[in-house]
């Protein structure tokens, strides 16, 4: 866990946030600032800075995050179409650098992206 990690915060609960979902791996809770009618963030418990920092022995909790995925949307009614991504790195957008995946979807959804 890093101490000045915000994510690790929710993931502990220390931070109050709307978890949509748990298990042993995986916090799922809705994003502060949503850009869709559903917009939930998947992170792991352990902290992980970005994909980048990914191991072969995350593995694990890599399925569990993409399994998580398909119960959060099923659960939010939007398992017809939503998108799932993550950014790595400043130059992609990412401003929080504990890993995480947005779940996005209640909308029509563009591409390319911004
Ligand atoms: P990004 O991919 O690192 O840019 O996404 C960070 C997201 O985390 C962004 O959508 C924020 O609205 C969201 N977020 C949040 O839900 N709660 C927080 O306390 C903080 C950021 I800080």
């Amino acid at each position: 866990m890093d101490n000045n990690c915000i994510f690790c915060k929710i993931a502990d609960g220390r931070i109050p946030s709307t978890i949509v979902y748990q298990d042993n791996e995986v916090v799922a809770f809705k994003d502060t600032n949503p850009q869709a009618p559903v917009h939930v963030l998947l992170i792991p418990r352990r902290h992980i800075a970005s994909i980048a920092e990914l191991t072969p022995e995350d593995e694990p909790v890599m399925s569990a995050i993409f399994a998580a995925a398909q119960n959060v949307a099923r659960q939010a009614g939007v398992e017809q179409g939503y998108r799932f991504l993550t950014n790595v790195g400043r130059q992609a957008g990412q401003s929080v650098f504990h890993l995480h995946f947005h779940l996005l979807g209640g909308r029509d959804m563009t591409w390319p992206p911004g």
